[in-house]
């Protein structure tokens, strides 16, 4: 017998068959607006990238050094004034040297063991990021892998989370034409492919 897949409120199939995983087919409006790539977030050529920076945002190692040092000095004089930035919350500069316009500071949660809320406040990272974004014209945005280096949440976990944060927005948001997940390395590129890859895309 033939049944009809079970869709969502926007058309998107939810498909419990094959393996028994529950895969979701994303709706139309998300289609081909979220991608995972492997390279160096700084040579992105988007309106906004997103920095991994922490509450002082006057830099770090990581992805938070690699900006700094190609964005140049401008950009820490720039952070200066802003005065920090709360784990979840956001707050956006200028690009400097760098091709992207902008750049959204974010701060993802120090990895506790997964019971601190680290999950809902990696989430606002991602949420609040877009906002911010939106909120300046942004139509290209690229991300990289908020808080799983020196905070240490675990990649598989922060893919999954950060992968359903920006189609969830994405899905209210129809000014953000692109969202790439830049990431640095094999490991951390693998797990953002599965992730989207069980959205159905
Ligand atoms: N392009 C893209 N991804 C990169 C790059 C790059 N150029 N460089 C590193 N990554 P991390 P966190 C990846 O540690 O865990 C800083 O000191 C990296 O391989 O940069 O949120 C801040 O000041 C990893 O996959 O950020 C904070 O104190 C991912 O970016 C703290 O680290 C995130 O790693 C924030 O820690």
């Amino acid at each position: 017998m033939m049944m009809n897949p079970a869709t969502d409120s926007e058309g998107g199939v939810i498909d419990m068959s094959a393996d028994g995983e529950q895969r979701y087919d994303a709706p139309p409006r998300i289609r081909g607006r979220v991608f995972v790539v492997r390279g160096d977030i700084t040579q992105e050529h988007v309106d906004a990238i997103v920095n991994a920076a922490n509450t002082t945002l006057l830099g770090g190692g990581g992805v938070d050094g690699a900006i700094h040092r190609a964005a140049g000095p401008e950009l820490l004089a720039e952070c200066r004034t802003i005065g920090g930035c709360r784990t979840g919350d956001a707050v956006i500069t200028r690009g400097y040297r760098l091709p992207a316009k902008y750049v959204i500071h974010t701060v993802g949660p120090i990895w506790r063991g997964g019971n601190a809320g680290e999950a809902e406040l990696l989430a606002s990272c991602y949420s609040s990021s877009l906002k911010l974004a939106a909120e300046h014209g942004v139509h290209t945005l690229a991300f990289p892998s908020i808080g799983t280096g020196a905070y240490g949440y675990p990649v598989s976990k922060a893919a999954q989370i950060a992968i359903k944060a920006v189609t969830d927005c994405l899905q209210t948001d129809p000014s953000i034409n692109e969202v790439r997940f830049v990431c640095f390395d094999e490991r951390t590129l693998d797990a953002y492919e599965r992730a989207l890859s069980a959205t159905g895309r």
